[in-house]
Parts: C-alpha cells; sequence; structure tokens
C-alpha cells in the first residue's frame, strides 16, 4: 500500500523546504518509496480528523496499511528501519547512525528553534536585543562541535545516512541566518546533502506544491 504523507496546504515558507515534511519527503525519496501527500489547512490541523493522527496538531505525518505515525524523527526512522539505503546494514555502525539523527532533533535543532522563536514569535519583545546574541552563540557553539567532528569526511559516519539526512535538515533552517557561512565544512556538507537526487526530487515536489 502507498503511504500518505501530511504537509501544509500552502507553507509560510512560500516552498524554501523548510517545513517539516520536507525531510519525510528526502527519506522516502532515498529509499525508493513512491508516496502520496495530502494536504491540509491550519484549521484543519486542529480539526479531531488530523488530532486523531496528530495529537499536537501539526503536520507531517505518515500512514501506511492500519499504521500511523507523527514526529519526524520516528518517520524517518521506521522508514529507514523497512528499506534499504538510509542506514548501515553493521549493527554498530547502524546505531551510530540513529545516535545523529537524535543529535540532531534533541541537540543541534533545539537551539535553532530558539533562534526562530526569538527572530519571529518574540521579535517585537523588549528582551529580544539581549536574548539574540546569547541565542546565536549557542547555535556557533553547536556548530563549532558538529564541525569539529565531521572534519574532511563528507558525511557524519561513513555513508551517508539518516542521521546526516536528519542533520542536513536541521542545519538547513540556518542558511538565511548566515550562520552557516561561519563554519564553511557545514556549508559544504549542507550543500551535499541539497545535491542529492533525492533530495532535489523532495524539493521539487514540495515547491510544486506550494508555487501552485
Ligand atoms: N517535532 C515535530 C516533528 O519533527 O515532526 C515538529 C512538527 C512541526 O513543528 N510541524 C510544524 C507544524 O505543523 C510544521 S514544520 N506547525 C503548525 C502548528 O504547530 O500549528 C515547522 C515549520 C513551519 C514553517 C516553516 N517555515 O515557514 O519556514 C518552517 C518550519
Amino acid at each position: 500500500m502507498t503511504p500518505t504523507i501530511t504537509a501544509f496546504e500552502r507553507s509560510p515558507d512560500g516552498g524554501k523546504g523548510l517545513a517539516r515534511d520536507t525531510r519525510v519527503r528526502w527519506a522516502l525519496e532515498e529509499v525508493g518509496q513512491p508516496y502520496e501527500v495530502r494536504l491540509v489547512s491550519f484549521q484543519a490541523m486542529k480539526e479531531p480528523a488530523h488530532l486523531a493522527l496528530h495529537p499536537f496538531g501539526q503536520i507531517p505525518t505518515y500512514e501506511e496499511s492500519d499504521l500511523a505515525l507523527f514526529e519526524t524523527g520516528s518517520i524517518v526512522l521506521h522508514l529507514a528501519e523497512r528499506h534499504a539505503g538510509l542506514l548501515p546494514g553493521d549493527a554498530k555502525a547502524r546505531a551510530r547512525a540513529i545516535s545523529w539523527m537524535f543529535a540532531a532533533l534533541n541537540t543541534v535543532e533545539p537551539p535553532i528553534l530558539e533562534l526562530m522563536t526569538v527572530r519571529i514569535l518574540e521579535g517585537d519583545r523588549p528582551w529580544t536585543r539581549e536574548r539574540l546574541p546569547l541565542v546565536l552563540d549557542r547555535i556557533r557553539e553547536r556548530l563549532k562541535q558538529l564541525s569539529a567532528r565531521l572534519g574532511d569526511s563528507d558525511w557524519l559516519d561513513g555513508a551517508f545516512s539518516a542521521g546526516d539526512l536528519m542533520m542536513v535538515s536541521v542545519l538547513l533552517r540556518l542558511r538565511a541566518s548566515g550562520l552557516l557561512n561561519e563554519f564553511p565544512s557545514l556549508s559544504a556538507y549542507v550543500a551535499r546533502g541539497e545535491a542529492r537526487p533525492a533530495y532535489q526530487r523532495a524539493f521539487a515536489a514540495q515547491l510544486a506544491v506550494n508555487t501552485r
């Protein structure tokens, strides 16, 4: 059965690929799994039919037969475990790739999300001027550590994996801030991710929705 994911009817980013359905589309493309997309409005996301799939009323969700998943980490891991292409066969290398998925979501993404909060949700609050540099420095510290670990390698641990897919997806949200440019090896890492044909297909698919 062809799985169905949900995505914004119209993403607030106008098709820059920053909404989280892009990483799920990317994973589906990497493993060669065709999929369908059900587009949902902000209003529909908060209605009972969608809340039954996603308790927090968000996108993306993933449905396959009688299985419904939410959270991009669990969706990408599910795909990576069931199809070849996103996790190494060796058990230890597999566990390390999964560690990188968690690192992307739990260690690198949170300060990046704080930046979005400071800039977008709290931009007009009196504390923003003081808070912004602190948040930027927290992100820089993570990027410095990540860049040190990546070194001259193409990917975080051997061949491209779901860990890289998640890390590149998280880092992409920084592009507009200019922070990535301070770390040329990470800029190149993100560019390698974006150059993958599977990413290109995923990006084009979400762009088509958002520029209709
Ligand atoms: N932890 C969850 C996951 O990884 O799946 C987070 C899911 C999530 O935040 N979904 C967002 C959502 O549904 C869309 S991706 N928001 C609606 C709501 O909460 O009511 C976040 C997002 C939105 C917009 C942009 N943008 O325009 O640039 C980027 C990212």
